[in-house]
């Protein structure tokens, strides 16, 4: 192996991962399932950075299904962002994200927000998934990973966790920090967040 190619293989990389549910699974609740989810995360990245605090979140949209929990974490991933998303979707499904689920309910979701400063899989198809409307967002999902997450600076059960684990963190796109794109939400969205103590 060349140095360039050694050099590419052995870069880490820091990730930023939410973490959400709000059904039962066979674990418990979903605060218990995090929990286990988190461990899984750990022990197979062998990384764990950051956690933030747990914290009750309204669903979205709103009457879709009962509050969530929501979290967040960074951890050190070697290896490319599809490797890392595999290893979310497996943990997923290990805790029962298999079986079929009406929407606005899941035991378990893990979403990469963001990986490094990558951005995925162009800037022109991240756009476009960033620009969509509601109506669109709801009916359609993305078929290859885009990053950062489109709707990061939309939500208050992302950005209210992050601010927890990295407030500096500077989106590649826009060029906004975590704390930023927090402060810009609507107030009443921040005040619906509740940390768990
Ligand atoms: N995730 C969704 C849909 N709605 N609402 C809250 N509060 N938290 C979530 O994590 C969430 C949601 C789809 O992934
Ligand atoms: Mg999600
Ligand atoms: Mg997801």
């Amino acid at each position: 192996m060349s140095p360039m190619q050694n050099k590419i293989k052995s870069q880490q990389k820091t990730a930023l991962v939410a973490m959400g549910g709000n059904l039962e699974s066979e674990m418990g609740p979903p605060h218990v399932t995090l929990g286990y989810a988190l461990a899984s995360l750990r022990l197979i990245t062998n990384s764990l950075l950051r956690k933030s605090k747990y914290f009750v979140t309204p669903c979205f949209p709103a009457g879709y299904g009962p509050d969530y929990v929501n979290a967040a974490v960074a951890l050190q991933f070697q290896g490319e962002s599809h490797e890392l998303l595999a290893v979310l979707h497996s943990i997923e499904a290990n805790f029962g994200r298999r079986r079929s689920q009406r929407w606005g309910g899941r035991v378990l979701d893990l979403d990469l927000l963001a990986f490094g400063d990558e951005i995925a899989p162009t800037v022109e198809i991240y756009a476009a998934w960033r620009d969509k409307p509601l109506s669109e967002q709801m009916s359609q999902t993305p078929q290859e990973l885009i990053l950062p997450h489109p709707r990061m600076q939309d939500r208050a059960f992302v950005l209210g966790p992050l601010m927890d684990i990295a407030p500096d963190w500077c989106h590649p796109v826009s060029g906004l920090t975590v704390r930023q794109m927090y402060d810009r939400l609507p107030a009443e969205d921040r005040a619906a967040l509740k940390a768990l103590p």
